[in-house]
């Protein structure tokens, strides 16, 4: 079975034409009928005549708050449409206030059958939406958003990627997720030389050993300059460490 994401949102447009989830990688999925994704627009859940999906906060104060009625109903209304009981599923609200999204996160939601994810907006939702409908919550950063529907984008993308036959390559999803927690290497195409930039002689060289000695190395300095804090998690083999000695005897040395 397919997975299936359903999006549920005040702002649909942000999701219609030929988008990042109609594109490329994610519009061939769908295309391919690897994922299911589905907009969902939560004033459909309104029952008033001016389909009202947000009120004042109680206690005062600025900006508005999205009502508990819609947004239940909607959730309740997706999850029986997945089959509810009979598969994974999983109710996620996107809000700076969440956890970290991160890998890990996304290789978790991969395994789900069917992932509600919820764009919030204003102010926040009721918190009784939290209590009563909400599995999780997750931020995709440390800064503040208009509102959960590009972090919708975002872990839609990143789930969607590691699912089974999406990727070309079948096995470059679990290759990946042995390289976590370490940065790429630098890659080079044609020409040779552009603007008087050479391409690294070793690349040219056709010594296979050479060129994956050279590139762990590369990823490996780029980590240690760039994500120090990774480079603490990461699996490092005896000869990575070997590289880092390498690298740091090299920068000493200018
Ligand atoms: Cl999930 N929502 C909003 N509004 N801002 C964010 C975010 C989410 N993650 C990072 N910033």
């Amino acid at each position: 079975m397919a997975l299936r994401i359903d999006i549920l949102t005040l702002f649909p447009e942000m999701f219609e034409g030929p988008g990042p989830l109609s594109s490329s990688m994610i519009g061939r999925a769908r295309a391919a009928g690897q994922v299911d994704i589905r907009i969902r627009n939560i004033r459909d859940w309104t029952h008033d005549r001016h389909r009202v999906a947000d009120d004042t906060p109680y206690g005062g104060g600025a900006g508005m708050v999205m009502k508990p009625e819609p947004l239940v109903e909607a959730i309740e209304t997706v999850r029986r449409e997945g089959g509810a009981g009979n598969s994974r599923s999983k109710v996620v609200y996107l809000t700076p206030a969440g956890e970290l999204f991160n890998q890990a996160v996304a290789r978790r939601f991969a395994q789900l059958d069917h992932l509600i994810l919820i764009c919030g907006h204003y102010e926040g939702i009721d918190e009784r939406v939290r209590d009563l409908a909400i599995d999780e919550e997750v931020s995709i950063g440390d800064y503040v958003l208009t509102g959960g529907e590009l972090p919708a984008m975002v872990v839609t993308d990143a789930v969607v990627r590691l699912l089974p036959g999406v990727l070309g390559n079948p096995d470059s999803a679990r290759q990946e997720s042995f390289m976590d927690h370490i940065l790429d290497y630098p890659v080079y195409t044609r020409p040779e030389e552009f603007r008087g930039v050479r391409v690294p002689a070793v690349l040219l060289s056709g010594h296979h050993a050479q060129i994956q000695r050279w590139r762990r190395k590369m990823a490996l300095k780029r980590t240690a300059e760039r994500r120090p804090d990774l480079l603490e998690r990461a699996a490092l083999t005896p000869e990575d460490r070997l590289l880092l000695d390498e690298i740091r005897k090299e920068k000493a040395a200018g």
